[in-house]
């Protein structure tokens, strides 16, 4: 176990995937961490554990397997409200990820909420999943998207936030906290400011926020705040929708099937209490387990340890990237403003030729459209290159990442 200060040489023993070597024996660089992080061996271990010592169903049978994993299952609840200050542990539902915490959002309570002639107000930097799903809504009950747009900086621009709600049709507000292609960290205290003066719901779609920086939703006071564990050491499949108990216990099932109901008869049924009843089915447990583990592995470096690593490797990337010829930064240039993520261009080299000839050299980055093509239409780009650290990530393979481009210019003649 490392201890609580920050020690890259230590931190990244703990990570055996860092230790391979790709592409003709080449250190692996990975710079892929806004998609998914590594994993660390006490995550992996706990998932071990679990299977080989514990594994049952939960919350049903009396058998001493089973009263061990509800047991672990439930403990993981209270340290995820411990991690983010949440003061109900009711507020807390397990699900897939970001992606069905939005869905769920969107079916359950947005069904209900949002009708005709209604504004859901998004921004221009979203993931689709957090657009679509209001899109969904929009096309069935007949209401409105708007956007709130980007400056040149990849900033929003809040005074179109104050033009929506003026119409005082404005039922929410989805927003993510940190965008995952520019890493442009939002201020959600004054929207959140904004949206209550107005009458209007808050969503924050955490993703990319919740493994970079401390999060506090007990004093942010939105009203639905989702994110996944997989971009945060913890296993896929495993996400957090809280929301305020006023709403969910309001909002319909999204689900219907087992552990979700109290009582089931042939024409009716009644709902379990929360947070179950938005919990169908057998769920995923043993990765909720390895879950914790990766709270414990993050809460152990201190999440403002975490973030003043990434700040001055992204001060050191962004540094080093303004000397090299032909590149294109998007997003904000002030790494006090931005969370440890660079999306670039190099010359008019395609995305995917930049990523394909530095992987030669072991270096993973995505390119694409990152699952923000609004993004990418405002840009004016069909895709960007985009490099992410995280905990493990060192100045050196910056390094590696800059001189690679030097492989792309030697490649396109540049
Ligand atoms: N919201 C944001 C801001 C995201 O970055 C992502 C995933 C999601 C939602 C969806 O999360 P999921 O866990 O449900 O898939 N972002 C990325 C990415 O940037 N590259 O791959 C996945």
């Amino acid at each position: 176990m490392q201890s609580t200060s920050y020690s890259l040489e230590n931190i990244r023993k703990d990570f055996p995937v860092l230790a391979r070597k790709v592409r003709d024996e080449k250190d692996l660089v990975y710079l892929d961490n806004a998609a998914t992080t590594q994993k660390p061996i006490h995550v992996i271990d706990a998932i071990s554990d679990y299977y080989k010592n514990h594994n049952s169903n939960i919350h049903r049978a009396v058998h001493a397997l089973a009263e061990e994993s509800t047991e672990a299952f439930e403990a993981v609840r209270d340290k995820i409200a411990k991690f983010l200050n949440i003061k109900d542990r009711q507020e807390i539902i397990f699900v897939r990820g970001t992606t069905e915490a939005i869905n769920l959002v969107s079916y359950s309570w947005g069904r209900e909420n949002v009708k005709k002639g209604d504004i859901v107000v998004t921004t221009e930097y979203e993931h689709h999943s957090n657009i679509v799903p209001w899109q969904l809504l929009a096309q069935e009950v007949g209401a409105e998207i708007k956007y709130i747009d980007i400056d040149e900086n990849g900033e929003l621009i809040l005074e179109q936030l104050d033009d929506h709600l003026a119409t005082g049709k404005v039922k929410l507000v989805a927003v993510s906290h940190v965008s995952n292609v520019l890493g442009t960290i939002t201020d959600v205290n004054r929207i959140i400011t904004k949206c209550k003066d107005a009458g209007a719901k808050i969503l924050i779609d955490g993703a990319q926020a919740v493994p970079h920086m401390k999060v506090d939703i007990d004093s942010l006071d939105c009203d639905f705040y989702a994110f996944s564990g997989h971009k945060m050491l913890g296993p896929t499949g495993v996400g957090i929708l809280w929301a305020k108990k006023e709403h969910l216990e309001k909002m319909q099932p999204f689900h219907g099937g087992g552990d979700m109901i109290r009582e089931v008869h042939k024409y009716e049924t009644t709902w379990n209490d929360l947070p179950y009843k938005f919990e169908a089915g057998t769920p995923n447990i043993a990765d909720v387990i390895g879950f914790a583990a990766a709270i414990d592995y993050l809460s152990n470096i201190g999440m403002d340890n975490v973030r003043a690593h990434e700040i001055e490797l992204t001060a050191y990337a962004l540094e080093k990237m303004k000397n090299v010829k032909g590149l294109t930064i998007y997003g904000p240039k002030d790494p006090q403003k931005a969370s440890g993520v660079i999306s670039f261009n190099f010359n008019d080299v395609h995305p995917h030729d930049v990523a394909t000839i530095i992987d030669k050299n072991g270096v993973a980055i995505r390119s694409g459209h990152h699952c923000a093509q609004v993004l990418m239409e405002k840009l004016n780009v069909a895709a960007t290159n985009r490099a992410s650290f995280y905990i493990y990530t060192t100045k050196e393979e910056v390094d590696v990442l800059i001189n690679s481009l030097e492989d792309v210019a030697r490649v396109f003649k540049l």
